[in-house]
């Protein structure tokens, strides 16, 4: 059963080498200036409830610092010759996971030479001509519930976001900025932009009248899971603190190897009524090797083309849920407030199923996550893709 205790071990991030937290009268051998100058390894440690409590009864008295049960507080390891099997002995700690780097689902391989030549209502737009209609039949228009997502809250955890694009004018707010040296929310990449572009652009948009939340976990030069946590963890408290509980995240990056510690946080996204959409992966290999994919509450999404083929990139296998498509998309970018570019990449296939769940909630009204995953694998177009590859051949199809 859920319940408070388990989601703060989800959030605690700290050095149990050199703080004893059971003891009776706290031993502050560290002070707040000399945790945060600390610039080893970091670690997300689970915990169990008494040592979740016992922490935050330390922290708080300690580093005389407010601390929020579901703030993460980051603190490294002071002594490099301890490792994290030495972390896992200590009592009360269930889980101990090393922060390692997450990377973008974005295919860097097609060129943007085509987007002078593309428009709105041509081939340029194929992927929503596409999602309107079970068959492969391109009538160059997109048809779309009205109410288009209207009081739906699409989080996109990502690299930031140009905000002032006119895709998103007066719908797009900033959640929060989580990523190392990260100075604000700004999209300083092209790659955000692009997938918030798909969700609820304006022009290229799935859900044209949805709410988009830039939740930057990702800098330049990457991110990587602490990140991640952060940013996972300020929706989690958003979602639950606000009285618009139409809340959808859109995950558009992957690990190298399956993390536990993501997977349950995206588990803890799912158990609190949040939908978590996730990118299947890009590396032509199976979508349950890696996370936020392989997580069974996520709606994973692999990419397909104008032809209905799986692409070539795209991850296959039993986690992924449904294809959309994800080659040679066109949406919004960075340069300017009207720039637009071209990309693929199963990056850009999970925006539009983050914008179908939100047409689906402005039309039908919400649904717990498992039964939203159903309903959306039931509006779906069934073994229309090519090659699948051992994954289903579900194809994306908006509510009509
Ligand atoms: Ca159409």
């Amino acid at each position: 059963m859920l319940n408070i205790y388990k989601v703060i071990l989800f959030f605690t991030i700290i050095c149990l080498i050199v703080i004893p937290i059971y003891s009776e009268n706290f031993n502050c051998s560290i002070t707040k200036a000399e945790a945060t100058s600390i610039t080893t390894e970091k670690f997300i440690v689970i915990l169990d409830k008494n040592a979740a409590n016992n922490h935050f009864n330390m922290l708080s008295t300690c580093l005389e610092k407010k601390v929020n049960n579901f703030d993460p507080f980051a603190i490294s390891q002071e002594e490099p010759n301890k490792d994290e099997n030495e972390l896992k002995k200590v009592e009360g700690v269930q889980l101990v996971e090393k922060s390692f780097k997450i990377y973008l689902t974005r295919s860097m391989t097609t060129p943007t030479l085509e987007k002078n030549n593309l428009t709105k209502s041509n081939t340029s737009l194929y992927n929503l001509d596409r999602i309107d209609t079970g068959k492969r039949k391109y009538d160059g228009f997109y048809t779309y519930p009205t109410n288009a997502g209207r009081a739906v809250n699409a989080y996109v955890m990502d690299t930031g976001i140009r905000m002032t694009h006119h895709e998103f004018k007066g719908r797009i707010k900033l959640g929060g900025v989580f990523c190392n040296k990260c100075a604000n929310g700004n999209d300083e990449f092209g790659h955000g932009t692009h997938v918030a572009g798909i969700i609820a652009g304006t022009t290229y948009g799935v859900a044209k009248l949805a709410n988009i939340i830039n939740v930057r976990i990702m800098g330049k030069h990457g991110g990587d899971l602490l990140a991640a946590t952060k940013g996972i963890n300020y929706v989690i408290n958003a979602h639950k603190n606000a009285t618009n509980k139409n809340s959808i995240i859109n995950m558009s990056f992957t690990t190298t190897n399956y993390s536990d510690a993501l997977a349950a946080l995206v588990k803890e996204c799912t158990d609190n009524g949040i939908h978590v959409v996730a990118a299947a992966g890009n590396d032509h290999k199976d979508a349950c090797l890696v996370t936020p994919a392989a997580v069974p509450s996520a709606i994973t999404v692999a990419a397909s083309d104008k032809l209905d083929k799986r692409a070539n990139f795209s991850n296959y296998g039993p986690c992924v849920d449904i294809y959309a498509p994800g080659v040679k998309i066109l949406s919004a970018f960075t340069s300017n407030d009207n720039d637009s570019a071209i990309h693929d990449g199963t990056s850009m296939s999970t925006p539009h199923v983050v914008g179908t769940v939100a047409l689906y909630i402005s039309t039908y009204g919400n649904l717990p996550p498992s039964n939203m995953s159903d309903a959306i694998i039931s509006l779906a177009t069934k073994n229309i893709i090519k090659n699948p590859n051992s994954t289903v051949s579900y194809f994306l199809r908006v509510p009509h």
